[in-house]
């Protein structure tokens, strides 16, 4: 059925605990029943040697502290391969490609997360991306402190998830202001709420994006 001759990207942000990978449960049913064909991953990470950088990224007990820069350009290498090895060939072959977290990330939690310069993470964006993008990005919103709380819930804070709380509440309103500048491609669902109730509304708002965005084809 719904096949187009690249794949669509969909890309899912928000900060700890939001519930990413609670919907992207509910994304992969929706597809299924779509009879889309589609692959599933997430960044950091999504090949062999991805997840090992994102492994450096994340662990906790490092010889050494990992710089702000060291951290960025980990994260654009860890992208590289991505998608070298896998989103760009699925995207090719007219696959859809649904990735925990993206570029967006990166400009949230080291743009404003860390205050790394805004400029130098967009150079990065083209170097490694050349004019890809996301097709649609949906933002879990959430107040910080109650993801921080879903978070902890599920065990021990990786190194970032221990940032004070002020570092998530900026990634969030960078993520706020990604949506504002970029509404055609954003999608922001309120995930305060119970875990069907966001579902619904995601998909939802999902099937009137594809909708638009299969329509202008
Ligand atoms: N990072 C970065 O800094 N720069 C970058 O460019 C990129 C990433 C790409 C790893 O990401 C880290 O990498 C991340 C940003 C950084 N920071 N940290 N740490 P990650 O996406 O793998 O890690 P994460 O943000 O911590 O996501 P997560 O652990 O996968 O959480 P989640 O998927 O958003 O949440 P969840 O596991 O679906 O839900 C958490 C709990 O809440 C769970 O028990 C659920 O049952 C519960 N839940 C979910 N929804 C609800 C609702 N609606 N109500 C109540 N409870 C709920």
């Amino acid at each position: 059925m719904m096949k187009t001759p690249n794949g669509i990207f969909i890309t899912i942000e928000g900060v700890e605990g939001v519930g990413k990978s609670t919907n992207i449960e509910a994304v992969n049913e929706y597809l299924l029943e779509k009879e889309v064909e589609f692959i599933i991953t997430r960044e950091p990470g999504g090949t062999i040697l991805a997840e090992k950088m994102r492994d450096l990224l994340l662990q906790i007990n490092a010889d050494e502290e990992l710089s702000e820069l060291s951290e960025l350009l980990l994260i654009f290498a860890a992208r590289a391969q991505h998608l070298e090895q896998l989103i760009r060939p699925a995207l090719t072959e007219g696959k859809w490609v649904i990735c925990d977290r993206f570029t967006d990330a990166t400009y949230a939690y080291q743009g404003a997360g860390r205050a790394l310069d805004r400029n130098k993470i967009a150079q990065l964006e083209t170097l490694v991306q050349g004019d890809l993008r996301p097709d649609i990005t949906i933002i879990l919103d959430l107040d910080p402190e109650a993801g921080l709380q879903r978070a902890q819930g599920r065990g021990a804070l990786d190194r970032i998830e221990r940032e004070k709380l002020e570092f998530f509440i900026r990634v969030r309103s960078a993520y706020i202001e990604i949506a504002i500048a970029e509404p055609d491609r954003c999608l922001v669902i309120d995930a305060s709420q119970d875990i069907d109730t966001v579902k619904t509304n995601l998909l939802i708002a999902l099937d009137q994006k594809l909708e638009t965005l299969l329509g202008d084809d």
